[in-house]
């Protein structure tokens, strides 16, 4: 869990991991057995949570994207990285590649929304080689 201005407006978004959640596969496709059918995908899930007006409202979820990664295992707030003014985190997932563990790094954006993986960085490869 990490609480982090997502869309720059000054308050803080809350975000959730929840790395052992799974899919009965439906949307995702399990790339180590190929097979989409009947299997639990267990993708893990990050929530991003904006605070209006007294409530929590879940405005988006980013999935893993691969079975059994643990994705949302750490989350961690990185500042402004790109220095756009919108806040910006990492994502651990320990299991994935193979069990070398990825960090996704994901940047903030004004429309919570629209922060998704075609957003996001992995430093996949530098950890593989450490
Ligand atoms: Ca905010
Ligand atoms: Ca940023």
């Amino acid at each position: 869990m990490a609480a982090v201005d997502v869309n720059g407006d000054g308050q803080d978004e809350v975000l959730v991991g929840a790395p052992l959640f799974f899919n009965e596969a439906g949307g995702h496709h399990d790339q180590q057995s190929g097979s989409s059918q009947g299997v639990y995908f267990e993708e893990g899930r990050v929530s991003i949570f904006t605070y209006s007006d007294g409530a929590f409202e879940e405005r988006i979820s980013i999935f893993g994207m691969e079975n059994a990664g643990r994705f949302g295992a750490a989350i961690a707030g990185l500042g402004d990285l790109d220095g756009d003014g919108f806040g910006d985190f990492a994502v651990g997932a320990p299991f994935s590649a193979s069990g070398v563990g990825i960090v996704a790094i994901y940047f903030g954006k004004s429309d919570v929304e629209s922060i998704q993986g075609k957003n996001r960085r992995t430093l996949r490869e530098k950890l593989a080689a450490s």
